[in-house]
């Protein structure tokens, strides 16, 4: 698992190079933003049964026919484990948010994710979906919280919902 600093010198390294003006700047961005980012995943933390909750609500709300019989998430058992998969989205974008990387995302959520979504027959759209309105939660709760962000807080979640869209995987 790498972050944005062990990956830019690893591409360096793999190349011999010295850190060039490029590479600088993506350092720089990095710790400027690095408090944000620690503030970001402590409201993420503090907040996250309650972002967990609204988030489903908001989807189930959006697209009561998944709760419904014949639905992906009808029944206690999948209700709990889509709001469970919510969750681990909100984790793990906070580790990646800390990371300034989604090296993460990719090596411990997204691998193998679209395959077992479709053989358990989990709906790809709703939950892109789902991610997305997590994020929007997510945003409005940073932002209340006074916390300065910009893209990079919403880099996670489109990481995640890009590559599960993705067709040919
Ligand atoms: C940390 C990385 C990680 C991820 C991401 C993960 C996902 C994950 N979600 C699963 C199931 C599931 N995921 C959902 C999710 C949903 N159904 C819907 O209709 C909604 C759109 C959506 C919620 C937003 C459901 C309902 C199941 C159970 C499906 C079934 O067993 O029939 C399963 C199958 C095994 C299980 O039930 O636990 C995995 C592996 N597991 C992991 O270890």
């Amino acid at each position: 698992m790498r972050d944005a600093i062990t990956s830019l010198i690893r591409n360096y390294d793999v190349a011999g190079r010295y850190l060039d003006r490029d590479a600088l700047d993506n350092l720089k961005s990095y710790f400027q933003t690095g408090t944000a980012r620690v503030q970001a995943a402590a409201v993420i933390n503090a907040n996250a049964a309650a972002l967990v909750k609204k988030a489903g609500s908001q989807l189930f709300a959006e697209l009561p026919e998944l709760i419904r019989p014949g639905g992906n998430a009808y029944t206690t058992r999948r209700y709990a484990a889509c709001l469970r998969d919510m969750d681990y989205y909100l984790r793990y974008a906070s580790y990646a948010l800390v990371a300034g990387s989604n090296d993460v995302l990719d090596e411990r959520v997204l691998q193998g994710l679209r395959e077992t979504y479709n053989s358990l027959g989990v709906p790809i759209g709703p939950t892109v979906i789902g991610i997305n309105i997590l994020k929007n939660l997510v945003k409005e709760q940073v932002a209340a919280a006074g916390i300065p962000f910009g893209t990079w807080l919403d880099e996670p979640f489109d990481h995640m919902t890009r590559e599960l869209s993705e067709q040919n995987i």
